[in-house]
């Protein structure tokens, strides 16, 4: 037959790989040039550096689209169980230094383009970042795929193709401006369309009921609105392996029949607006971290999405099985937060109304099939859903949660007879509020749940989720999180990986535990040197970049001291802040005093209707500002804010770092990811006794890291027993000095009313995240740092003890935990 013929030549053509047709530097200039004027449609000579790029990638993309092809083949003839990762982020960055590395094609790509007199480094600058994500969460959703893809596991990605991602931040006049970010601008030549690949998403109508064949009550949705899902792939090369993932994004697009039926009445103009509604859902990511708007169209994007994958992942079981009763045995299905809860009842809506299982089978299924991942403890990030805005968008997924509720809580009548409080508090209804609480069904519909770091895991089962933990004593587990070491190493700090392989081989790109064969070099005087050469380089790369791209000049024989991360309150920049203003004015009233010189750098975007955040962006500008031009000053401190933090900033950022700030609220931050990135890459942590910085102190030793401040013990009882922040202000000079620095206007020209909701949160608010109450712990444990820093030699060892003891932090570690005791799949 053709099909046979079809797939004999298939089969030849995937013997040899695509990248075989290009193995040395003149073939694989051939294959550039070639496909300069075949695909770009340019010519050669007239090609920018992003034309460049765009050949680069589209013939990159071909050798990742075929071994995707033979990826999926060998899936299929094993018939493995495959895991589903559910994310509204995630923050890829740049693909093609990362693609090459996979590869390993970097020598022979950079090779043929200088034989072009074209520099490969150039040429990776061109590219948009894809910042699908807001910060931490969307970060561990990219480092997951590079780790699955890696290490073979049958692993793919589902989420939205963002129009715009994350805005891009303007500093103007000290304060943060954002732009829209149309990423897509040049086209993406990493992804695929997939225009077949379509599928009706509902929205709106109502429920109608009527009696089957068989006598029972059956409910259907119907008189919906539709809208369409359209999938975009793009390939995750995993490093030194011919797997290749895949990450499924959707677009949104107005239905056929829509455009037809409104054309046809003649009404251009209203069939233009219904399109342009359609298609605005995969407009833009939503900028708030950690707060919940409880906006109509968030929650038209949860489901949109949610409704898609879940659809897509149904058709392909069905594809190759003959019917769903498998399924929970062959997928399971990873909720990235609550985000794609709604998860839970559409596959339960799919289940019961389009393929006629029972209620009690299809909660079954559900529940062997979901998994959840909480990543914060912050109450205003809990989502919640108006009943009356689910009652609008999503009338049956309402009465399946209702039904959901119901059952639940009739099972835990029955453990608890007699308590009516604790049906109420862990009921999926908050009857007072009149919403659904994402959390409590997205538990509800899984079979493990789990906290991001040790801490939080712990948290968890204590705080929020105590009930629950009663009544499903095996649930909650810890998964703590990781780092793919390929990017944040290999990538990011080329000079670092090469010494380290040239002492250990290379095994640790693929098992990050065996850095600690390095840990006596960190007593050898001669690795010492070699360390502090590699670290003064990237500080110099830093440097330069710094004035290139912002004139801005630092000195890099100062301490780089870095907090680079979303601002936030509860991660406390503005502590950061305080210790700034008070070596400031120690300096000030000593100037020939012995200081350790510091650039303190600053990166981090603030949600765009955080106000709060934003004003703490504009006083480390205002502070830069003063700081940074008082003679008296300047030499020792310098202060800089990094405008529009992404991934490939933190990338020149991170390896030119010597400490890592990372000083949130005992109990605050979930896990983090940035503190594992910085004591990776040779940095020391200041930090408190939170999230994986726990974990990192119990890994590098109590002696190669800096604590400080209150544990979440103390921060709970100082909340119990009245904290009061006045005792601060009043007893600490130095920490009264600051404040009223501030609050008069020393920063500010003299207005005193710039920075008046600042001092208010401290002092009238009630200091929430305790700040004043860390201060004196926190200044001193700095002046701790400048000591240490003195004894160059020691520094270094302590550094070198930092980067030997990060093993645990790979995201490989992360994943085979998932894939062992939550996912139940196995490795290719
Ligand atoms: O998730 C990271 C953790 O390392 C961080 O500690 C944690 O803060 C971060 C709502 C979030 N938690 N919650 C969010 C993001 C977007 C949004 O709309 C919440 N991000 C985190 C990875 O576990």
């Amino acid at each position: 037959t053709s099909e046979s013929a079809i797939n004999k030549e298939t089969e030849l053509c995937l013997q040899t790989d695509f990248l075989d047709n290009f193995h040395n530097v003149e073939s694989m200039k051939v294959a550039l040039v070639r496909t300069m004027l075949h695909s770009v449609g340019k010519d050669p000579e007239e090609a920018t550096n992003r034309d460049w790029f765009y050949a680069i990638a589209h013939l990159l993309r071909g050798v990742l689209n075929q071994r995707h092809i033979q990826t999926t083949r060998h899936h299929y003839r094993n018939g493995n169980k495959k895991v589903y990762y559910l994310s509204m982020e995630y923050l890829m960055g740049r693909s093609l230094e990362k693609v090459l590395l996979d590869l390993g094609a970097e020598d022979l790509v950079s090779g043929a383009l200088s034989e072009l007199g074209i520099s490969l480094p150039e040429v990776i600058e061109c590219e948009f970042d894809a910042a699908l994500g807001n910060g931490g969460l969307g970060r561990l959703a990219a480092c997951f795929l590079d780790s699955l893809a890696t290490h073979n596991y049958p692993g793919f990605g589902y989420g939205i193709r963002y129009e715009y991602g994350i805005f891009t931040q303007d500093i103007k006049d000290g304060r943060q401006v954002e732009h829209p970010e149309n990423w897509l601008r040049y086209g993406n030549p990493w992804e695929v369309k997939r225009p077949n690949v379509l599928y009706p998403i509902h929205f709106g109508g109502r429920i109608a009921c009527f009696k089957n064949a068989q006598g029972s009550e059956e409910c259907h949705w119907v008189d919906t609105q539709e809208v369409m899902a359209m999938a975009f792939d793009v390939p995750i090369s995993g490093f030194d392996t011919n797997t290749v993932g895949n990450l499924r994004l959707w677009s949104s697009r107005a239905t056929r029949d829509f455009n037809l039926r409104f054309f046809n009445e003649g009404d251009y103009e209203d069939a233009v607006r219904e399109k342009t509604s359609s298609e605005n859902i995969s407009k833009v990511l939503y900028p708030n971290d950690k707060t919940q708007l409880g906006k109509e169209l968030r929650l038209k994007q949860e489901y949109f999405f949610v409704s898609a994958s879940l659809q897509d992942i149904i058709a392909r079981h069905l594809r190759y099985h003959k019917s769903l009763d498998d399924l929970p045995d062959l997928t399971a299905m990873q909720l990235n937060d609550t985000h794609p809860a709604l998860a839970v009842p559409e596959l339960m809506r799919l289940l019961i109304d389009v393929h006629g299982y029972s209620f009690e089978e299809a909660w079954q299924m559900c529940t062997k099939t979901f998994s959840y991942t909480n990543h914060t403890l912050l109450a205003e990030a809990l989502e919640t859903w108006p009943v009356s805005m689910m009652a609008e968008i999503l009338p049956r997924h309402l009465e399946l949660i209702y039904l959901i509720n119901d059952e639940f809580l009739r099972i835990t009548r029955h453990s608890f007879p007699g308590n009516t409080a604790i049906l109420h508090r862990v009921s999926l209804i908050d009857d007072e509020r009149h919403s659904v609480r994402m959390a409590h069904l997205a538990i509800v519909g899984s079979h493990k749940v789990n906290g991001v770091a040790a801490l939080h895991t712990q948290l968890l089962r204590s705080t929020m989720f105590f009930d629950f933990d009663r009544i499903y004593p095996d649930k909650f587990v810890n998964v703590t999180n990781g780092i793919t070491p390929r990017r944040w190493l290999l990538q990011a700090n080329p000079k670092l990986a090469a010494l380290i392989t040239e002492h250990i081989g290379d095994g640790w790109t693929h098992d990050l535990s065996l850095l600690s064969q390095l840990a006596p070099k960190a007593d050898d005087p001669a690795f010492r040197e070699q360390f502090i050469a590699i670290k003064r380089a990237n500080k110099q790369r830093l440097a330069d970049w710094l004035q290139k791209n912002f004139n801005v000049t630092v000195n890099v024989d100062s301490l780089f001291d870095m907090q680079i991360k979303r601002v936030h309150e509860y991660k406390r920049q503005l502590l950061n802040v305080l210790n700034i203003i008070t070596l400031y004015n120690r300096i000030c009233k000593n100037p020939g005093g012995n200081h350790t010189p510091r650039t303190f750098i600053f990166a981090g975007k603030a949600a765009p209707g955080y106000d709060i955040a934003k004003l703490i962006i504009n006083l480390i500008n205002d502070v830069a500002e003063t700081v940074n031009n008082n003679p008296l000053t300047m030499d020792k401190l310098k202060v800089v804010f990094v405008p529009n933090y992404s991934v490939s900033q933190a990338e020149i950022l991170i390896p030119a770092c010597d400490l890592s700030e990372q000083i949130s609220t005992a109990g605050t931050e979930a896990s983090g990811t940035g503190n594992m990135k910085f004591a990776l890459n040779g940095a020391l942590t200041i930090g408190t006794l939170d999230g994986a910085n726990i974990e990192i102190k119990e890994e590098v030793g109590a002696d190669n890291i800096f604590i400080f401040g209150m544990n979440t013990e103390e921060v709970q009882s100082q909340r119990m027993s009245g904290y009061n922040p006045w005792t601060y202000y009043d007893n600490i000079e130095c920490l009264k000095l600051c404040l009223d620095m501030i609050g008069n206007g020393y920063f500010s020209n003299g207005d005193k009313s710039r920075y008046r909701p600042l001092i208010d949160s401290l002092l009238h608010g009630g200091d929430h995240y305790m700040l004043l109450g860390d201060y004196e712990s926190y200044v001193t444990c700095q002046e701790n740092v400048a000591r240490a820093r003195r004894d160059t030699h020691d520094w270094a060892r302590r550094t070198i003890l930092n980067v030997v003891h990060m093993g645990k932090f790979s995201a490989d570690r992360t994943i085979h935990e998932y894939a062992k005791e939550i996912w139940g799949i196995r490795s290719l």
